[in-house]
């Protein structure tokens, strides 16, 4: 895995979670069925009917591998606390109407948040949809991860997307972000991980969304790759995500991977018409004027940079310059791009 720190300053907003008037008719729902069943079934709630109301509370603590057959037409509920971490829950469009709902386990959802709010916990949301109907802020909360989950807010209203936790945009489930009038901040501790499977066609989009603020980090993983040199090709570049009318900037920084020797990764992100989008390149260290050929200019870039204390001519990456980095250049230029 390689990483890269993006640099650009996030606006971090203090998230104070309104007091909500509804939380002292709120009641919780707690899940007493080990062997799994129907939501639908009272019987395995420890009240007399099930949750399914903009006042409940469904939480579901009982540890065990079980299954619920949760509601696919939409429904509301107050709160949801999946503490569970071995349980998947499947459900449809699921309304919330509180502050927070607390994911160990993964949930795969139409999530929309009525009000502003926070999802938290080590869990993740996956391959949906989280779907602003109103003027909100949602929170993917640290620790959690969005899992190629689409974000999309409607025109007009104020809505505010903003990850604290991680995003997942899987090249093979893209992540998109869509609408008019959004804001999508990404946090300073939020982190964008990329993992590049072998379709590496299918980019995320970031689509008329009104402001987009960067921070936090960008992880790419490979790790899915196999085998990896027949999709990565060096001097290549690879879209992650194609944004349109967006105002965010990640920073380029050379990043290393060991099972790539003298190969560098970049992550790059071009705000020019036709070209907004955020790519990985690949490329050799030997080539080091990064022209895609190996000849003498390669040398003379890398001794002028070596000459003038640039730490880019820092081959070996032990942080000096030094007799060593010319004979690493040297291997480097041997090897070639493969
Ligand atoms: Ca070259
Ligand atoms: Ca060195």
């Amino acid at each position: 895995m390689t990483r890269t720190t993006l640099m650009t300053t996030a606006t971090i907003l203090a998230a104070g979670l309104a007091t909500t008037t509804a939380s002292a008719q709120v009641t919780v729902f707690e899940w007493t069925n080990p062997d799994g069943g129907a939501w639908f079934d009272a019987d395995s709630w420890d009240q007399d009917t099930f949750p399914d109301d903009r006042t409940h509370i469904a939480r579901i603590a009982l540890d065990g591998n079980y299954d619920i057959l949760a509601p696919s037409r939409g429904f509301d509920l107050f709160g949801l606390e999946l503490l569970n971490p071995e349980l998947e829950l499947a459900v449809g469009r699921l309304n919330i109407w509180g502050p927070e709902i607390v994911n160990n386990g993964v949930i795969g959802a139409i999530l929309v948040p009525r009000e502003d709010s926070t999802i938290r916990g080590s869990g993740v949301l996956r391959r949906q949809l989280v779907e602003f109907t109103s003027g909100v802020e949602f929170t993917n909360g640290a620790g959690h991860t969005l899992r190629g989950v689409d974000v999309e807010f409607t025109t007009g209203a104020r809505q505010r997307f903003v990850n604290r936790g991680i995003l997942e945009p899987l090249t093979f489930d893209a992540m998109d972000f869509i609408g008019g009038g959004g804001d999508l901040i990404l946090e300073d501790e939020g982190t964008i991980r990329v993992v590049f499977a072998n379709d590496i066609g299918n980019n995320g989009r970031i689509q008329g969304v009104g402001t987009v603020t960067f921070g936090g980090s960008i992880e790419v993983d490979l790790s899915e790759l196999a085998p990896r040199g027949d999709v990565l090709r060096p001097c290549s570049t690879h879209e992650f995500f194609r944004s349109i009318n967006t105002s965010g900037r990640f920073n380029d920084e050379v990043v290393g991977d060991p099972d790539y020797p003298f190969h560098i990764w970049q992550i790059q992100y071009d705000l020019g018409p036709g070209t907004d989008k955020a790519m990985l390149r690949l490329d050799c260290y030997g080539d080091f004027n990064r022209d895609c050929s190996f000849d003498v200019f390669d040398f003379l870039d890398f001794q002028n940079a070596f000459a003038a204390g640039d730490m880019a001519a820092d081959c070996d990456s032990d942080g000096a310059l030094t007799l060593f980095d010319f004979l690493c250049f040297q291997n480097a230029f041997s090897a070639g791009c493969g």
